[in-house]
């Protein structure tokens, strides 16, 4: 009896001995951030449309190969004004549940534009390997219809600026192949000498920098 009486006291010690090491361990640990970055250059681009034309005619040029876009309104080399907005798409799972913040850079601001505003949108076909058109963009500007605007940003050149998606904005637009899409636009798109050139896959790769991402913990 006595045998059993020591070994239970031994043992009631190296429990408690053991739960003191967990709680420690438990208590140093950091939540994880996870990031989901832009896999392939075609999940991400921008869509401009001649501004001459709009509301009523969406034509214009899909580029989702060069190395960063326009947001906002430019005058062409061709002396056409163009609206540009501009795409991303994440593959996104790995995420199982809380908020998501979307990770931009601007790469230049030119001029006093007004705000980047970021929509999260129902997902888009990956953009073509070309640069196309002129031809009918409709079926990517119209995604803005059904857009949930998340934020809006004034980056500086070089700036890197984050936006956060509520968990219940994820839920209701990622689809069915776990992608989640965003569109940026200018808030105010009728200048053409203000505008921002923000960073895509081609830019990241072209410099050697981070490409655009979302994090999740
Ligand atoms: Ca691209």
């Amino acid at each position: 009896m006595k045998r059993i009486y020591v070994s239970g006291i031994f043992g009631a010690i190296l429990l408690a001995f053991a739960l003191a090491i967990v709680g420690c361990s438990e208590e140093s640990e950091e939540p994880v951030e996870v990031r989901a970055e832009i896999q392939v250059g075609v999940d991400d681009g921008g869509v401009s449309v001649f501004t001459h034309y709009l509301p009523d005619t969406l034509f214009g040029f899909i580029n989702g190969v060069s190395e960063g876009s326009f947001c906002g309104t430019v005058v062409s080399g061709g002396g056409d004004t163009l609206t540009t907005r501009v795409y991303y798409r994440f593959d996104i799972s790995e995420w199982d549940g809380g908020d998501i913040v979307f990770h931009g850079q601007c790469i230049e601001k030119f001029g006093s534009p007004t705000a980047i505003e970021v929509y999260v949108i129902d997902g888009f076909t990956q953009f073509p390997d070309t640069a196309q058109g002129p031809l009918d963009v409709s079926g990517y500007w119209n995604l803005i219809q059904n857009g949930v605007k998340v934020g809006a940003v004034m980056p500086n050149s070089g700036d890197w600026f984050a936006v956060t998606v509520p968990d219940s904005v994820v839920l209701q637009k990622k689809t069915a192949s776990n992608y989640l899409a965003f569109l940026l636009k200018l808030e105010d798109e009728s200048s053409a000498t203000d505008v921002y050139t923000v960073s895509t896959y081609e830019y990241a790769e072209g410099h050697n920098s981070p490409k655009p991402y979302l994090s999740w913990e």
